[in-house]
């Protein structure tokens, strides 16, 4: 048996989380378009017949603005430093800059293999992905470089068997049937947020953070959520509630179907949304909201 931890990390929007639902082949990880949606770690579980591979997905490493910014960068470089192998992962539509070798200095003396995952490469020619490479190879050594796309499941089956040549022997960390870690109170927290993000935009999505204050099981087929979505400012309340109350409704439907999907069963979900002035900027919010090392 071989096992061990491998931390995804990466600029924001590379397509991480991405990477963490294909590999587990379960939503685990909200995603979005816009830069910035992960905050946390989030682990997914692969295990088979070769072992267990422990993935962790991180925040995208960034220049932060306020202190979630400051705990989420601080979230991706401290796994940098508690797994066996890091996938640094990076787009093909995002060149070689300043901001990857922010990273890559980081990566330098990580002590444990590294591997250059690019992804993307549905969006691009083969030739492309060649020139993409070039400077990041330039600027470091990388255990491997494997081409991926996240979405379409290119390569990942490499991605995996190359991952185990590299692993220690060692025991199953987790019960063989389980994919996450994460409670399901969390994840039904991010599947609204993810909702509310996608439907809005400018500042609005950074400023979102849910909070499920009542989860209650009501027989054997359904559960009662009670969820607050915050936001720093009356203005963007307005914005989430939107006309006649029509956008909360929609980011209700949407997220109370998917919460349905993953625990298979009725959800009554009562969204409530509240101002927490500036809760990006302030200890005690971040601290209760479950945003802390
Ligand atoms: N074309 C294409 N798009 C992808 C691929 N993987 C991810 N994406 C898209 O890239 C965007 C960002 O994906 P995420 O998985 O949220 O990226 P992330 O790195 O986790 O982002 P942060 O959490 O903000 O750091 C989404 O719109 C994804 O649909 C891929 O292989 N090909
Ligand atoms: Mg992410």
């Amino acid at each position: 048996m071989k096992s061990g931890f491998v931390s995804i990390v990466g600029r924001p929007n590379v397509g991480k989380s991405t990477l963490l639902n294909t590999l587990i082949g379960h939503k685990i990880a909200i995603v979005s378009e816009k830069p910035q949606t992960t905050r946390t770690r989030i682990q997914g579980i692969h295990t088979c017949e070769q072992g267990q591979i422990i993935f962790i997905d991180t925040p995208g490493i960034h220049k932060p603005k306020h202190r979630l910014g400051e705990y989420m960068v601080q979230v991706s470089t401290r796994t940098m430093n508690e797994v066996d192998i890091i996938y640094y992962m990076t787009d093909v539509t995002r060149p070689f800059g300043g901001g990857e070798q922010f990273i890559l200095n980081k990566l330098k003396d990580a002590g444990v293999p590294v591997f250059l995952l690019v992804n993307k490469i549905d969006l691009v020619t083969d030739q492309e992905v060649e020139d993409f490479i070039r400077p990041f190879i330039g600027y470091m050594g990388f255990s491997k470089v494997i081409p991926i796309s996240a979405a379409l499941d290119i390569n990942l089956d490499r991605l995996v068997q190359e991952t185990f040549a590299m692993l220690p022997d060692g025991p199953l960390y987790y019960p063989e049937g389980d994919f996450t870690d994460q409670p399901v109170s969390f994840i039904a927290a991010e599947l609204i947020r993810e909702k509310a993000l996608i439907l809005t935009r400018d500042e609005v999505p950074h400023s979102l953070a849910v909070e499920i204050v009542e989860f209650k099981q009501q027989g054997q087929d359904k559960v009662y959520l009670r969820a607050i979505i915050y936001t720093e400012r009356d203005s963007q309340k307005g914005i989430i509630i939107g006309k006649n109350g029509q956008m909360l409704k929609t980011i209700g439907e949407q997220s109370r179907q998917e919460i349905e999907r993953m625990l298979d069963c009725h959800v009554y979900l009562d969204l409530w949304v509240k101002v927490k002035k500036n809760w990006r900027d302030s200890e005690t919010n971040l601290n209760q909201l479950g945003y802390r090392l």
